[in-house]
């Protein structure tokens, strides 16, 4: 194993983008208690500029993606140069259809013509979004499903399913793209409509090359291997997107690679083997939320630490790993394997980060900007995430 970060290897993390959620930046908590942060955005111009300050010092988080309605706003294409304007981009674009009456028993899957019809056109809105944003993918995560044994027709519910994706997959431009995310629970608890990725596979593979399927960290249940699933979609050319983050026990929205480091650098090992890294169709999103630590170091420590996992997934020395694997030498390769996860690359990041102007350490350089305290000084009354706007 090399035991330093090569030219191909700083290359390879140059091109590196992390899309970071305008909903991190809002108070966000439990169903118990959302606590408020002093400074936090209060609309979604604010939680741009909050973006933009990762992006400034970390160099690595040049896209933001929006929540509908959560960060509705008049006018998008100001919203857009306003982005521009601070040095990003906007990203992918979330629609919401959790948290409104009509959606209680379903929004795509429902029963009644005119509420799926409703959640259809809550979604051409989204694309209108995207056109006016520049946006290039529509990312649907749905809340439905059913409670009890017997409440829903399951199979109705998918070819209901099936019918919406195609009329909002219809809508998009050729330059765009839908994916779609599964959740194995919660907000239903009995039937979840896209529970997993052979699911959300099934359905966007009957709409076009253009529908892929998104893959969160926090949505599957304990102990499954995700790294498998991570080969599998990249093997069958779906993986469009990650939400990266992590988990204790169901789905924790902590900072990625803070729970499980290690299961962090195995998926971005089969990310580099599948070809995906830096590869543009596969987006490489944060979905999280800090509820009790300050929320633009919490982003900034979360894109290092992606950086830093992939920096050790890109150090496996994958030509001695093939040869342990053909002889059959099952603990020469898992050594190999893992020297890559155990090499601390921090310094040698460090080291990049200087060469390219930015500050060897960016949760240093960040707490000494002052910005925290200029918007905690200049910001009353900020948002929620998005719970309660
Ligand atoms: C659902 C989810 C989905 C939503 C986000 C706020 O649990 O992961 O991506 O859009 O949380
Ligand atoms: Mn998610
Ligand atoms: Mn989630």
């Amino acid at each position: 194993m090399s035991t330093t970060l090569t030219p191909d290897i700083l290359d390879a993390l140059a091109l590196q983008a992390v899309e970071v959620p305008s909903w991190a930046y809002g108070n966000s908590g439990t169903r118990f208690k959302v606590f408020g942060t002093p400074g936090t955005p209060r609309d979604p111009f604010e939680k741009i500029a909050d973006a933009a300050q990762v992006q400034r010092f970390t160099g690595l988080a040049p896209r933001v993606a929006l929540h509908i309605p959560w960060d509705r706003v008049e006018d998008y294409a100001a919203l857009r140069d306003h982005a521009e304007s601070l040095g990003v981009v906007i990203g992918t674009i979330n629609s919401n259809t959790f948290q409104d009456d009509d959606f209680k028993f379903g929004a795509l899957t429902h029963e009644d013509p005119a509420i799926r019809q409703k959640a259809i056109n809550h979604h051409l809105e989204c694309i209108d979004v995207m056109d006016a944003t520049g946006s290039r993918d529509l990312k649907i995560w749905l809340a439905e499903g059913s409670n009890y044994p017997g409440q829903n027709d399951m199979r109705a519910r998918q070819d209901r399913l099936q019918d919406s994706l195609q009329q909002i997959y219809d809508r998009l431009s050729d330059e765009q793209r839908l994916v779609l995310e599964y959740k194995f629970f919660e907000p239903a608890f009995y039937h979840t409509d896209v529970p997993d990725w052979g699911t959300a596979f099934a359905q966007v593979s009957s709409l076009g090359e253009r529908a892929q399927v998104c893959l969160d960290t926090g949505h599957h249940a304990p102990g499954t291997n995700i790294e498998f699933i991570v080969m599998q979609l990249l093997r069958l050319g779906k993986l469009g997107a990650f939400d990266f983050n992590s988990r204790f026990y169901a789905d924790d929205d902590l900072i990625v690679g803070a729970a499980d480091p290690f299961q962090l650098f195995r998926i971005l090992v089969e990310v580099v083997r599948g070809g995906g890294l830096n590869h543009p169709d596969v987006t490489f999103m944060l979905d999280q939320c800090h509820n009790i630590e300050d929320k633009i170091p919490g982003q900034i420590r979360s894109v290092l630490n992606v950086q830093e996992m992939t920096a050790r997934a890109l150090l496996l020395d994958r030509e001695a790993l093939a040869a342990a694997q053909s002889a059959n030498d099952v603990l020469g390769a898992n050594e190999i394997f893992m020297d890559a996860f155990q090499h601390d690359v921090r310094p040698a990041l460090a080291g990049w980060r200087e060469s390219r102007g930015l500050a060897g350490n960016p949760m240093a350089a960040y707490a000494a900007s002052g910005y925290q305290e200029r918007i905690a000084a200049e910001r009353v009354g900020g948002a929620q995430a998005g719970w309660g706007a």
